[in-house]
């Protein structure tokens, strides 16, 4: 199966970076981690990305805060699908990553998830590898399934306790 490369523009991305691995993890999907930046590495981060096909990566995800170009300059080095996280930081909280992520130019595309949303960057990433991968894509309905039985459970114990007793057993 192929992998995913996630790239951050910084160490001080990696708590929020880690949602991604930690979904991967439970999908069974491999990954590499790196750290490496639009603005202070710019050509080793064109590098990464420029070789990520030939090294049997199918996807990657890059996670930057800032003015966050990060995912756009990846995109531009690739035809692999990149998944933008923009990372909530500095005077904008992440809005301005948003935007720098989010707002590209026609032809190179960079699919955004939500301020800080590592989590589902990592569940698409594996949607696209799953397009050729048939156990991925299993273990990915099964990974809904449980999420339908997690908000089942979760109401029938509110029908159950009442809203009060609920937030009592939080
Ligand atoms: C961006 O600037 C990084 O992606 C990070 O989110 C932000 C701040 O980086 P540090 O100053 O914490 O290294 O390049």
């Amino acid at each position: 199966m192929k992998k995913v490369l996630i790239i951050m523009g910084s160490d001080s991305d990696l708590v929020t970076m880690r949602n991604a691995c930690q979904v991967l993890d439970e999908l069974q999907v491999g990954y590499e981690v790196h750290v490496s930046s639009a603005h202070r590495t710019p050509q080793r981060t064109a590098q990464l990305a420029a070789g990520a096909a030939a090294a049997d990566f199918g996807v990657i995800i890059a996670g930057a805060g800032g003015a966050a170009h990060l995912a756009g300059v990846i995109a531009a080095e690739t035809t692999l699908p990149v998944i933008g996280v923009p990372i909530k930081s500095g005077a904008l909280v992440g809005f301005d990553a948003l935007l720098a992520t989010v707002q590209m130019p026609a032809g190179i595309p960079v699919a955004t998830v939500a301020i800080d949303g590592a989590r589902n960057a990592g569940i698409l990433a594996a949607q696209i590898l799953a397009l050729a991968d048939s156990d991925l894509s299993v273990r990915l309905q099964s990974f809904k399934q449980n999420m339908v039985a997690g908000v089942e459970a979760k109401d029938e114990k509110l029908q159950k306790l009442g809203v009060d007793g609920y937030l009592a057993q939080k």
